[in-house]
């Protein structure tokens, strides 16, 4: 059974069967904003954009990595001082599948992640003590509008899931009002075993690199 993720719930990343949690994905899956026109019928969708992201933080809290979508412009990022978006944190133990701009046609769910981060806890590097995820939504929208958003944590791949180990549903709830930045939990250390956080924060955040700000500064 898959865990329903809770704000503020801590879990260990132990299946039902006892084994460990060590590679599985954690994905994203959004809908576009339906368009209603005259006597309701349907003229399309509205592109939703939103970024699952994730950094990485030493043991002193120091960002030490990051994962998120290289379209984001460098001369954005450098005014917040953070490097190039790239798609493979540098020890190759976590990878994402690429920036969807769009989400899901019509708001019409297909049960598939738009963004995912493939995770291989074997392979992380001993300097990494945490690995926060988060979500942005590029454009104008807040969390409220779009139709449904959720994460998850699943073993499989990107295209075909396995066993899903835990979700978290973050969309079309009115106290996501105005709120366009979310973070969604963290992967930690703890006596030599992985564990997961569920955060599940959201803020007013207008783009990723005020995300990444907060990570650092409130919750290392
Ligand atoms: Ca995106
Ligand atoms: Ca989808």
């Amino acid at each position: 059974m898959a865990i329903n993720l809770e704000k503020g719930q801590r879990i260990n990343l132990e299946k039902s069967n006892g084994a460990k949690l060590t590679q599985f994905c954690v994905g994203c899956n959004w809908g576009a904003i339906p368009v209603r026109g005259f006597l309701g019928l349907s003229r399309g969708s509205k592109d939703v954009d939103l970024d699952l992201s994730c950094v990485m933080l030493d043991a002193q809290g120091n960002l030490c990595d990051h994962i998120y979508s290289p379209l984001y412009r460098n001369e954005f990022l450098q005014r917040y001082g953070m490097p190039p978006g790239k798609l493979d944190s540098n020890d190759r133990a976590l990878h994402h599948s690429g920036d969807d701009l769009k989400g899901d046609d019509g708001g019409i769910d297909d049960g598939l992640d738009n963004e995912i981060i493939t995770v291989d806890l074997s392979r992380v590097h001993p300097s990494v003590d945490q690995i926060f995820f988060f979500l942005n939504n590029v454009g104008q929208e807040d969390f409220s509008q779009i139709p449904y958003a959720s994460i998850r944590m699943y073993e499989g791949t990107p295209q075909r899931v396995k066993e899903v180990f835990a979700s978290y549903n973050v969309s079309a709830q009115p106290q996501y009002r105005g709120m366009k930045g979310l973070i969604m939990g963290k992967l930690y250390r703890r006596g030599g075993e992985w564990r997961f956080s569920a955060i599940g924060d959201a803020y007013p955040d207008q783009n990723l690199c005020e995300t990444i700000g907060r990570i650092i500064t409130a919750y290392k």
